[in-house]
């Protein structure tokens, strides 16, 4: 296939148009013509991926697991699944918290700019304060509670609840496998073409991902072009450190982590690796949604690096809700960032309670646009920074949260090969689009 036909160029080619009609739009006093005629079709895009995301996670995961048939295979592979999650989550963290400790970003802002900030950011952070507030008064298993819907349809209809989700497909899953195979044909095979459909229906949405990429990345400019960026300008020196630290700092987790993830649990390069999944990580990027994302991210990692589709439709839409090691960087270096910037030094007890809080806060955010710096609130608390400091970094959250998406998206795609080879599933790879 010619390269320029491949889906990664022309995701590529769609973020690169929309940015230069974002900037050419900001320039040319065209925001609102972009808001009004070029966003909607940024929102329709997203919604035909979240439409899809949970049938496909439904069907993938009850023809994933009766093809299991066993159950001890099933918690094995749940329980391998975790347990690298939580791993590389907490890798995650610590690389973060080493990076924002050796260049200590916060102490380059200017005493007096800061001051006048906290007043002008005040109001924006009101929803966030309370909506994270609520969630700390909420009892420890809380989260867990959470997993199980009281009613499916409720659950399905808010596709956040991605761990219900999966708990449902999973209870019928089992439910499936414990009845005679003869009884349970009609239902295997309707979830199975089901699931032939959905995966039809996302090639056929990926046909329309550069127009959509191009409306989505030519509106986030034209957003950040506009009163956020002005404000921050003032800020740029100390966000400019901050942004490179947090870029720097997923760099190095991508190397370092998936690396060594792949030398010991696979053979597969991590070049052929970034390859395979590149479409999935530009699109993670424009959408700033992990959730979003999945469909595609189920496609290219069973397509292209080779995981069977009993392990990727276990793994991945776990991981979109529950592993998020580009979030959980992000926070770490957040909070220590806005500790630096309020002259405040955390001690080491503090900084390990942010490896803790921050495992937790990134489990619970949502793969949705933004979610990671409302759990934010949850580490700041943790550590007593004040809240307020989030006003600091609001104003480059947006690109920030493309880029911690991205790598949250190669986190899940990575495990999901480790687990795949772990467990004699991982077939031949097709890197090249
Ligand atoms: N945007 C979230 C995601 O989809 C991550 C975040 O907000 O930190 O993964």
């Amino acid at each position: 296939m010619p390269w320029y036909k491949t889906l990664h160029w022309q995701i590529l080619s769609g973020l690169i148009a929309g940015l230069i009609f974002g900037i050419i739009a900001t320039l040319t006093g065209l925001q609102q013509f972009t808001v009004d005629f070029i966003e909607p079709f940024g929102t329709i895009f997203i919604r035909m991926l979240q439409l899809v995301a949970i049938p496909l996670v439904i069907a993938s995961l009850i023809v994933g697991i009766t093809n299991l048939n066993d159950l001890t295979k099933l918690s094995r592979m749940g329980g391998k699944t975790i347990g690298i999650y939580m791993v590389t989550t907490v890798f995650a963290i610590t690389i973060g918290l080493t990076v924002v400790n050796i260049f200590e970003p916060g102490k380059v802002l200017p005493e007096e700019t800061r001051d006048g900030l906290f007043a002008s950011y005040q109001e924006n952070i009101e929803g966030q304060e309370e909506a994270a507030t609520e969630l700390l008064d909420r009892s420890p298993l809380q989260f867990i509670v959470d997993i199980v819907p009281a009613n499916f349809f409720e659950a399905a209809s808010d596709n956040t609840n991605m761990l219900q989700i999966v708990f449902v497909a999973l209870i019928i899953g089992i439910g499936l496998m414990r009845i005679p195979e003869d009884k349970s044909k009609i239902l295997v095979d309707f979830f199975d073409s089901l699931n032939d459909v959905i995966i039809k229906i996302v090639e056929m949405i990926m046909k329309i991902a550069p127009f959509g990429v191009f409306a989505l990345i030519a509106s986030v400019i034209v957003d950040l072009g506009g009163e956020d960026l002005r404000r921050t300008a003032e800020l740029l020196q100390a966000l400019l450190m901050y942004g490179l630290v947090v870029v720097a700092g997923l760099i190095l987790h991508v190397l370092i982590v998936y690396t060594t993830l792949f030398k010991m649990f696979s053979n597969m390069s991590l070049l052929n690796f970034l390859k395979g999944i590149r479409p999935a990580q530009l699109l993670g990027f424009s959408t700033s949604s992990s959730l979003a994302t999945l469909p595609l991210t189920m496609e290219r990692v069973e397509k292209k690096l080779g995981v069977h589709e009993e392990v990727a439709s276990f793994v991945l839409p776990v991981g979109a809700t529950i592993n998020m090691d580009g979030t959980s960087l992000y926070q770490a270096v957040a909070a220590v960032f806005i500790a630096q910037a309020v002259g405040i030094d955390l001690t080491v007890s503090q900084q390990l309670i942010i490896v803790i809080t921050a495992t937790l806060a990134s489990i619970g955010t949502a793969g949705v646009p933004g979610a990671g710096i409302i759990m934010l609130v949850i580490v700041l608390q943790a550590v007593e920074v004040p809240v307020e400091g989030i006003a600091l970094i609001l104003g480059v959250d947006r690109i920030l949260d493309m880029i911690r998406t991205a790598v949250n998206i190669t986190g899940d795609a990575a495990v999901s090969v480790a687990v795949a080879s772990t467990e004699g599933r991982l077939g031949e790879g097709h890197f090249d689009d």
